[in-house]
């Protein structure tokens, strides 16, 4: 009886919604105003990491904020933050924000600087920025960035004559796996990847470390699949949290992955493993590759991986069972050894073999809607970029390589020195703990003109500043509108719960300002954020007030197919038009078709590789010093395997130093965690500790930083990516 009563109210529910569209938005409207129509909470995505989860802060009944959480509607989150997301709140109360525009009053890098007003600040910007235009061409000024501000400040740049624009997400990060996707797909994967992990039935994680990587709906997807009985096999030298999860742990040898991908393609074809009609329809290439991995057979790969040739064998039996439904998830940080791009094309054909492109428990062709932007004039052509420094290298890449720019900036002791970078904008990353070779940037540093550094906090790279912009936290601006790919359209607001604390202000007012300064008006052509965004959702039939509502808005393309069809043929945005197994874009570039594996330096006695990775409740540097999350973990330790620690008398909980192959000595010590999860030829830790800044309270000489250690610089031949694990350290335990 009740539940009869329960599916007649259900069913008449929907259809009293579905018919009117007014009713559903009231019904909204009541559900986030109170009676003096005040918003009960504020719309927000996440800052903390750059899966941008889309949630809700609330404020308590003094009107401070007092949590967010996770907005159901949206697909990032599915209502779910994790623990760096809910601590966010930390970023908003942290006792050490930067407060006041600051300026530089000693030598670069002493840390010595006084309070500015906005206007002196930018003043004394527009001013430098003139005279290294007058002296070099605008084309000398360059931006760094990361986050949401960097979108205004790329503006800016345009607007004043520079492409010399780049993101440490590129060139640091997922840069090889944007590139091999193209050769080989004709599409990079973008953010959040299409993997419909939930519907998988095997996915292979290779060094990728969901649930240490934190990264939201892909952790509670995979949590879904193993559920439902998905088999995980993971590659990693270290047994991961993915690692506990899985079916099959594979403790690869680092730095020999692709002769493990090698092998797994040539099981697959051996025994006729791949989607014969797939890869017939879709696939150009196929008999070349045969050919080309004929002799990687397991019993090879074996002598190079340590990886069993039956275990080799019955992981690529698992994938084939499970096939289409397979993913061999692409990865996302894989800038590791320098041949990164090879590898991530032999993930990329591997997929394609086991037919998982377009399929369901593969990858899924995403959608995204697209919001109109106002119509700006053109951006005056630059003469020169830094594509125009590399010696005709690089050309399969399209965005800005961060350590290309750094490289740019230190001007050649011989040579053609026009085109030369002598002013940085630096929004939202923190360069010194994030690019490679420390002592590289900071020359590069020495030899500007102007460093200018847009932050919340003061980092290691404010420090190098000449002027300090303060911003406030994403909980204290609007940005702009977050459109990004997933199985459906959808787009997310941000707004302010509350008025920035501080004299902090959002990144679009400062590059408007300085815009302003610089005689670009006309491209900021709104006064306010709102204004922007009211104007862009007006155009997608939406608007500010129902976004403040929603939050979230799913704006799904009409029949827009998740899956390819079975049997049907696509068009890939290839030089062939096919998936290309053998890569002729590759191939053109001068660049091995098909990926081949090269052996690696190995560590000298008493010498360990330095790996690297997350933690569940940090993201990189950013949440070092955020008192919430230093709570849940305020230090790293070093992962050193019972053997070693034997061998070298080393106790749990010890601390000591790192010093790596060129010599360089950690400047702080690090806690020794002895562990069986560490393979004997490595050792691991977190990135983003050991922070050198002593305006960092919570932070300061917690842990060690891993790039310190990083001096050897693998660069990736085909897309100029810094691959950064080749580096090896040895202990020293006494005191120095
Ligand atoms: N050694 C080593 N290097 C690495 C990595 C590694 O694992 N090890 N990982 C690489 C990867 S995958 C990536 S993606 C990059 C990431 O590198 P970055 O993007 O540089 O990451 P963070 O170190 O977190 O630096 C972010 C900076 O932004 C500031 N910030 C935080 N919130 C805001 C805000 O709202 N506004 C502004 N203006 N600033 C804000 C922080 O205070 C901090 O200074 O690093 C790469 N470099
Ligand atoms: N909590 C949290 N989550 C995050 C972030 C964060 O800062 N904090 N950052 C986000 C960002 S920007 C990125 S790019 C991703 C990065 O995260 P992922 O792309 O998942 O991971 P990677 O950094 O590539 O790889 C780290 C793993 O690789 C293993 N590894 C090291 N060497 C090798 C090797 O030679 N072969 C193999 N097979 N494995 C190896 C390490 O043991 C470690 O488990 O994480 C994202 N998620
Ligand atoms: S995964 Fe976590 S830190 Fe990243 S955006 Fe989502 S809630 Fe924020
Ligand atoms: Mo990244």
């Amino acid at each position: 009886m009740q539940r009869r009563e329960f599916l007649k109210i259900s069913s008449l529910g929907i259809g009293g919604l579905a018919l009117s569209g007014t009713l559903l938005y009231e019904f909204f409207n009541s559900a986030n105003e109170d009676s003096d129509g005040e918003l009960k909470r504020f719309p927000t995505y996440c800052e903390i990491c750059f899966w941008q989860c889309a949630g809700w802060t609330h404020l308590d009944k003094d009107k401070k904020i007092w949590k967010i959480i996770g907005n159901d509607d949206d697909p990032h989150s599915n209502g779910r933050l994790c623990p760096r997301g809910t601590g966010g709140i930390g970023s908003y109360y942290d006792k050490d924000r930067l407060k006041k525009p600051l300026i530089r009053i000693n030598d670069r890098g002493k840390q010595s600087f006084r309070e500015a007003s906005w206007e002196e600040a930018f003043d004394l910007i527009a001013k430098k920025m003139k005279e290294i235009s007058a002296k070099y061409g605008p084309e000398s000024m360059a931006l760094f960035h990361h986050g949401s501000g960097g979108k205004y400040f790329t503006n800016l740049l345009k607007a004043f004559g520079s492409d010399n624009i780049a993101k440490p997400s590129f060139a640091q990060c997922m840069g090889p796996r944007e590139v091999a996707y193209a050769a080989t797909f004709g599409t990079g994967l973008s953010s959040p990847e299409p993997l419909d992990i939930r519907d998988t039935k095997c996915l292979v994680l290779i060094g990728s470390h969901l649930g240490e990587n934190m990264h939201n709906a892909q952790v509670q997807e995979m949590s879904d699949a193993i559920d439902k009985g998905a088999s995980i096999i993971t590659v990693d030298p270290r047994f991961s949290t993915a690692a506990s999860k899985s079916k099959f742990w594979l403790p690869i040898k680092p730095a020999t992955d692709i002769a493990l991908l090698l092998s797994w393609i040539n099981v697959i074809i051996a025994n006729e493993w791949y989607d014969k009609e797939f890869v017939e329809l879709n696939c150009e290439g196929f008999d070349q590759l045969k050919q080309h991995v004929e002799s990687f057979t397991p019993e090879w790969a074996f002598g190079i991986t340590t990886i069993e040739p039956d275990v080799i064998v019955k992981t690529a039996k698992a994938m084939h069972d499970a096939s289409p439904a397979v993913i061999i998830h692409p990865g996302r940080h894989t800038t590791w050894y320098g041949d990164d791009t090879q590898r991530l094309r032999a993930v990329a054909i591997l997929n394609a073999l086991l037919g998982s492109w377009g399929k369901r428990g593969g990858f899924f062709i995403p959608d995204k809607a697209s919001i109109p932007h106002h119509h700006l004039p053109a951006y005056p052509k630059p003469a020169w970029t830094w594509k125009d420094t590399v010696d005709g290298k690089y050309n399969l890449v399209d965005l800005g390589l961060a350590n290309v720019l750094v490289d740019t900036s230190i001007p050649k002791k011989t040579g053609d020195n026009s085109k030369v970078i002598k002013g940085w904008f630096v929004v939202g990353t923190n360069l010194i703990n994030t690019l490679p070779n420390t002592t590289h940037t900071l020359k590069a540093i020495q030899n500007l003109d102007l460093i200018v550094a847009v932050d919340t906090m003061p980092m290691e790279i404010t420090g190098w500043a000449d002027v300090i912009l303060p911003e406030c936290t994403y909980l204290e601006r609007y940005d702009s509108i977050r459109v990004s790919q997933n199985r459906e359209g959808n787009i997310a607001l941000r707004m302010p719960a509350t008025k920035p604390l501080y004299d902090t202000k959002p990144a679009w007012w400062m590059a408007r300002e300085l815009g302003i300064r610089l005689g670009l008006k006309e491209y900021f052509p709104f006064k306010t954020q709102e204004e922007e965004l009211d104007w862009e959702l007006t155009q997608i039939g939406s608007s500010l007030k129902e976004m403040k509502q929603l939050g979230v808005k799913k704006i799904p393309t009409p029949d827009h197919n998740l899956y390819i069809p079975k049997g049907e043929t696509i068009e890939f945005n290839t030089n062939s038009g096919k998936i290309e197994l053998y890569s002729s874009a590759i191939d053109e570039e001068g660049f091995p078709a098909m990926p081949v594996y090269t052996k690696h330096p190995e560590p000298e006695d008493g010498f360990y590789r330095l790996i690297y990775g997350r933690a569940p409740m940090h993201t990189f540097s950013r949440t070092a010093n955020n008192p919430n999350l230093t709570d849940l973990m305020d230090e790293n330790t070093v992962w050193i395997n019972p053997k070693i620690a034997n061998l070298w008398d080393l106790k749990e909980n010890q601390y000591i130093k790192l010093k790596n192959q060129d010599g360089i000595i950690s400047t702080f010590s690090i806690k020794v965690r002895v562990t069986e999860r560490i393979r004997i030829d490595s050792v691991y830790m977190v990135h983003g500790f050991g922070h050198a800044d002593k305006k960092l309270t919570q932070a300061y000489g917690r842990g060690a930083s891993d790039t310190e250690m990083i001096t050897n610089v693998l660069i990736d031949p085909i897309m100029g990516g810094t691959g950064m694990r080749g580096n090896f350290v040895t202990f020293i335990t006494e005191t120095v």
